[in-house]
């Protein structure tokens, strides 16, 4: 096909070549305006639950233990469920946003389901979240995967609300495995776009996010934690991708099924984990 290209440019023809189709991803959210600006700015903000579920969820959370804290090197005092490495602490998260949230994104988007789901907690005075983009969950020339980030406290740029690089999903082309960084590879795809929003939310508001969106956090710069959830959706039809790149340098593509995120320890192999329901190589060497 290169040669190809290369003859007719050569003659001067490729101007005659017509870009190829590509289809239309299927559509996220249910109304046509929040469809529109989803696609254009790769987020929106909604209303997404009521005082009384904000209040049920956050009892909920305070009753849970939490124990195994995160330690990570690039953020301190930054948590999120899915480094909990006990499996019925991550179904018990998964068990309590079906019931909280999953009735209100049946109502605003179109047939997705919760793949897995967070509490995203930012202990007072913790880190910022550098600009970052999450994994890749599915075929993205398909579908969109998106994040519903919900606080269950009133956020500002003071607590470390979410911040997002808006139009920045345009720019990720790329698949994101599960042990390799991208923040330079985001900062670098994004530099030049300056609208990047710090968006106060009332708790139970929320930002759903394309995944291919970079996003960031500034510090929590108060005395209460920011507690928030995150749901990761996608479309209920979709296969679900795990992507990593193993001790010979070949990047994996791993089938999965949604039990795969309650055992899955970040940093090994998926291999290790339920829910693989196949695997292939996507290229040779990364
Ligand atoms: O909640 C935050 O502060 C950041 C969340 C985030 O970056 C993520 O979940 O990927």
């Amino acid at each position: 096909m290169r040669n190809w290209l290369q003859a007719i440019r050569g003659r001067g023809l490729a101007s005659r070549v017509e870009p190829a189709v590509v289809a239309p991803r299927r559509n996220t959210l249910r109304d046509p305006e929040l469809q529109r600006q989803f696609e254009d700015s790769g987020f929106v903000v909604v209303d997404l639950i009521d005082s009384e579920t904000v209040l049920s969820l956050r009892q909920r959370y305070d009753s849970m233990d939490h124990e195994q804290r995160t330690q990570f090197d690039w953020v301190d005092g930054f948590n999120t469920s899915i480094y909990d490495k006990r499996p019925e602490y991550r179904a018990e998260v998964f068990d309590l946003m079906q019931e909280h949230i999953s009735p209100a994104l049946a109502s605003l988007l179109e047939d997705y389901q919760i793949m897995f789901a967070n509490f995203i907690v930012k202990d007072p005075h913790s880190d910022m979240v550098p600009p970052h983009v999450d994994w890749t969950f599915l075929d993205e020339e398909q579908f969109s995967s998106a994040t519903v980030w919900c606080p269950l406290v009133d956020t500002t740029p003071a607590n470390g609300t979410l911040g997002v690089v808006s139009g920045s999903h345009q720019r990720i082309d790329f698949l994101r495995p599960s042990n390799v960084p991208t923040y330079e590879r985001c900062e670098l795809a994004v530099a030049d776009i300056e609208d990047r929003p710090v968006i106060s939310l009332r708790a139970g508001q929320a930002i759903v996010m394309d995944n291919r969106v970079v996003h960031f956090s500034p510090p929590n710069t108060t005395e209460l934690d920011r507690v928030a959830v995150g749901c990761v959706v996608g479309p209920r039809e979709a296969e679900l991708h795990h992507y990593w790149v193993n001790e010979d340098s070949e990047l994996m593509k791993y089938q999965i099924d949604r039990s795969f995120y309650l055992d899955f320890v970040i940093g090994a192999p998926p291999t290790e984990s339920g829910g693989v329901l196949g695997a292939s190589v996507v290229s040779s060497s990364v």
